[in-house]
């Protein structure tokens, strides 16, 4: 991270980003990511970094929170449903001002708060414990119902991949969604299309995924937006703010792996500790992506 993007974070750490200063950032998270990811030798890389803008974008620019005060009963909540990718959500969380970024080394090592998978007991920002694939939209409506009958005006955002749409407890919550339509409850499916060991064509296919949803009877976003472009991730939010309609579906198209070229795409590098020889072949891409966002800001 350079003095632009240090002096970013600690001067307008608590106002709206732009586009420019979010893809700085979530080039930088991403490189954080990689590191700790490395420095483990455990962890998810392929679905961390595909949501790396996703996350950023929503706790730099959208979400009504206060990392002084992570319980806040009117904030906004956001559940990681595919939990494999705390490491994104841990990295995002401590450089919003949670915790120390000096505990992110710590990840999923015995006694750390940052486990595996988030827990909302151990974790300062992290609003639902998640692992299981396919809890989080379920808990989503029961988190936005209750922000209603408290008579706050929270958002709610959950997001999944592709794995929590594989488990039927999703889809009957979709129709419980479409049901109750939960006020603020917006669904953003990070879809990288790759999953564990294949790809969701291979494992189960999904779409056409946006007309599923519409036939439930959701308000689904009048298209995929680019979920590894900051901006079109703003232009998503502004689509979210643009009518009453519960609940709301937005898919990001992204990639898997993105930002080291021979990861990208590859279920083989989902959850695989990162190796020596790819660290080093992998961080200068990385490395590289930083300076010209950097440069760009
Ligand atoms: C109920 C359940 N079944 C299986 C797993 C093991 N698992 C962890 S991640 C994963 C694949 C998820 O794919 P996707 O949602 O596309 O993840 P992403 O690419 O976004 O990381 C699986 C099967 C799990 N965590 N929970």
């Amino acid at each position: 991270m350079d003095a632009k993007l240090t002096s970013l974070l600690s001067e307008k750490r608590d106002t709206p980003m732009s586009a420019k200063e979010l893809a700085a950032l979530a080039a930088a998270f991403r490189l954080t990511m990689f590191d700790v990811l490395h420095g483990r030798q455990t962890g998810h890389w392929g679905g961390s970094s595909s949501a790396a803008e996703l996350t950023t974008a929503l706790y730099f620019n959208r979400m009504n929170i206060d990392p002084a005060n992570p319980r806040k009963e009117d904030r906004d909540r956001f559940i990681l449903s595919k939990g494999h990718a705390s490491v994104n959500l841990y990295t995002v969380l401590a450089n919003r001002g949670f915790f120390p970024t000096e505990d992110l080394p710590g990840f999923r090592t015995l006694g750390s708060h940052l486990q595996g998978h988030p827990c909302m007991f151990k974790t300062p920002g992290v609003d639902m414990s998640t692992g299981a694939l396919g809890h989080g939209l379920s808990i989503g409506i029961g988190m936005s119902l209750a922000a209603q009958m408290s008579g706050h005006k929270s958002w709610t955002y959950v997001m999944s991949g592709e794995g929590c749409l594989d488990e039927g407890q999703t889809w009957e919550a979709v129709m419980l969604a479409a049901k109750y339509k939960p006020a603020r409850l917006v669904y953003m499916i990070d879809y990288n299309k790759v999953q564990l060991d294949g790809t969701s064509t291979e494992i189960m296919p999904l779409d056409p995924l946006a007309d599923k949803f519409k036939a439930f009877g959701w308000n689904v976003a009048p298209k995929a937006y680019n979920g590894n472009n900051t901006q079109d991730i703003l232009d998503s939010f502004d689509w979210m703010d643009s009518d009453d309609v519960w609940p709301k579906l937005v898919i990001y198209d992204t990639i898997k792996g993105k930002g080291v070229s021979f990861m990208e795409g590859k279920s083989a590098w989902h959850g695989a500790p990162i190796d020596e020889k790819s660290y080093a072949s992998g961080r200068p891409e990385l490395e590289t992506d930083l300076k010209n966002k950097e440069a760009a800001l």
